[in-house]
């Protein structure tokens, strides 16, 4: 899953398609996300709204305008589209556009958005975060991580069920970086085998900063590649199905390596 964030202010490629006084260029961010599709990606990201701590709150419709053209101009390429939002608004009229996907980093708990992922037909990606974007790596605490990340997750996807959604739809992520520590973070990535046994799950970790930390060295977001690109690894290792990222080229070489290595096929 390629990465496309059409936002002024995402933690590693916020601006990149904004023009000085001019706001986004759709644009350059469809010509993005189409290499990224000539780099490999099976699934595109796009997202309209940074969740990074103190970022700009965006309005619907600012969220709307950024986020639609691009989707309506990626179609073409048959390729599955999914929206990064938590906006009920924005996921009914994101379907409206033609997404395929609705990736929700508040896990659908707004009863207004787990009622619009009932009604639609698309697929959906259940991610954990605990507490809110603004303040949620202030002091997160947990008993057991991964025993109380994992009830949420099958949580969740129990009720979509129960309220009619097909089991094939639901991706669960334990989205790490949102209200975790490194050591949260370092569970959980240690227990993906266990959860991906019970239904697919993504990994979005690219460039974050447990990379940059387990990297032993000081470094921008953009210098994190080859910590991602382990990191993408052993979540494949682990059974992970959809690994969200900024790197869609090196992700992609390293997966091919590993998987001749492995003898599981290129
Ligand atoms: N991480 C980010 C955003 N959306 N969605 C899922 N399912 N899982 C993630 O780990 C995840 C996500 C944060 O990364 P990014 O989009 O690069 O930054 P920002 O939130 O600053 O736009």
């Amino acid at each position: 899953m390629g990465i496309v964030n059409v936002t002024p202010d995402s933690f590693s490629d916020g601006g990149q398609f904004w023009a000085p006084g001019q706001g986004l260029d759709t644009a350059r961010a469809i010509a993005h996300a189409e290499q990224l599709v000539a780099e490999g990606a099976d699934i595109l990201d796009i997202g309209g709204e940074s969740t990074r701590p103190g970022a700009e709150p965006v309005s619907v419709q600012q969220e709307c305008d950024r986020v639609l053209p691009v989707v309506e101009g990626l179609r073409h390429l048959g390729r599955p589209i999914s929206v990064d939002t938590r906006r009920p608004e924005v996921m009914r009229q994101a379907i409206a556009c033609g997404a395929d996907m609705i990736n929700d980093v508040n896990g659908f708990r707004d009863p207004e958005a787990f009622a619009v992922a009932v009604g639609a037909q698309c697929g959906l990606c259940v991610m954990h975060m605990q507490g809110e974007p603004q303040t949620m790596q202030d002091a997160p605490v947990y008993t057991d991580v991964v025993a109380e990340v994992t009830a949420f997750l099958m949580a969740q996807r129990d009720a979509l069920m129960a309220s009619g959604v097909q089991r094939e739809r639901i991706v669960l992520d334990p989205g790490f970086g949102f209200g975790k520590t490194l050591e949260h973070n370092l569970a959980l990535m240690r227990a993906l085998g266990a959860l991906s046994a019970r239904q697919p799950i993504l990994v979005g970790v690219s460039r974050k900063r447990m990379i940059g930390a387990l990297m032993g060295v000081p470094s921008e977001p953009h210098e994190r590649v080859s910590g991602s690109v382990a990191a993408a690894l052993w979540a494949a290792a682990q059974g992970a199905q959809v690994l969200r990222v900024h790197d869609v080229r090196a992700t992609v070489q390293a997966l091919s390596v590993w998987r001749g290595l492995s003898g599981s096929g290129v």
